[in-house]
């Protein structure tokens, strides 16, 4: 596990070189924007559950076979491991966005996912979807905007883009890893 410190002793040695200038102006940054990557980590945590059943709902919604006989959340056993699945899933992306880096979220989570996904019947476009109506619900708490949940902060505009943009990624790397 790594995070942008490490990453950056890990890269540079992996080089045998110093850490340069560039490394350590990212890693400025990644301080300056600290208390608003820990503000964004706050929001998504504490509103895991909304997220995740939301999300999981929004995909059964949009395909009832899923809790018909032969459908992949038939079951109250198989809706409690979706459900659980999709908590797993956003707290390693919530992992990364904390450490600014995603191999926590790679080495922990998606490793072997997709295969294990296949072995089970478990639907991959299915759950990629609903990770991507966990993205878009993450993006919402981040940049302040989901319209019941508003927390109060000092807002500055498109102060929350590099987070939006970074947490983005990770979701998208979590579709990826399982598509
Ligand atoms: C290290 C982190 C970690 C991950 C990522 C993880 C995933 C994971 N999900 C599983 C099952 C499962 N996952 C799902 C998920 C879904 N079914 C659907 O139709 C939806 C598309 C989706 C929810 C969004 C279901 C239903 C099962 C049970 C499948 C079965 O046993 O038939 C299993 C098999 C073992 C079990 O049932 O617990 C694992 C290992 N476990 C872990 O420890």
């Amino acid at each position: 596990m790594l995070d942008a410190f490490s990453k950056a002793v890990v890269t540079a040695d992996t080089k045998t070189a110093p850490i340069g200038a560039a490394e350590l102006a990212g890693l400025k940054t990644f301080i300056a924007d600290g208390n608003k990557r820990l503000d964004a980590v706050n929001f998504i945590a504490s509103n895991a559950s909304c997220i995740v059943s939301d999300a999981v709902a929004g995909m059964i919604c949009e395909n009832n076979g899923l809790i018909q006989a032969g459908g992949n959340c038939y079951t109250n056993r198989r809706m409690a491991a979706c459900l659980r699945d999709g908590e797993i899933i956003l707290r390693y992306v919530t992992y990364a966005l904390l450490a600014g880096d995603a191999s926590i979220l790679n080495d922990r989570c998606l490793n072997g996912l997709k295969e294990t996904y296949i072995a089970l019947g478990v639907p991959t476009q299915s759950a990629g979807r609903a990770v991507g109506i966990m993205k878009a619900a993450a993006v919402a708490f981040i940049s302040n905007t989901a319209s019941q949940r508003k927390m109060s902060v000092t807002e500055q505009e498109g102060a929350c883009a590099s987070l939006v943009s970074e947490c983005s990624g990770y979701f998208d790397a979590v579709i990826a890893a399982i598509s």
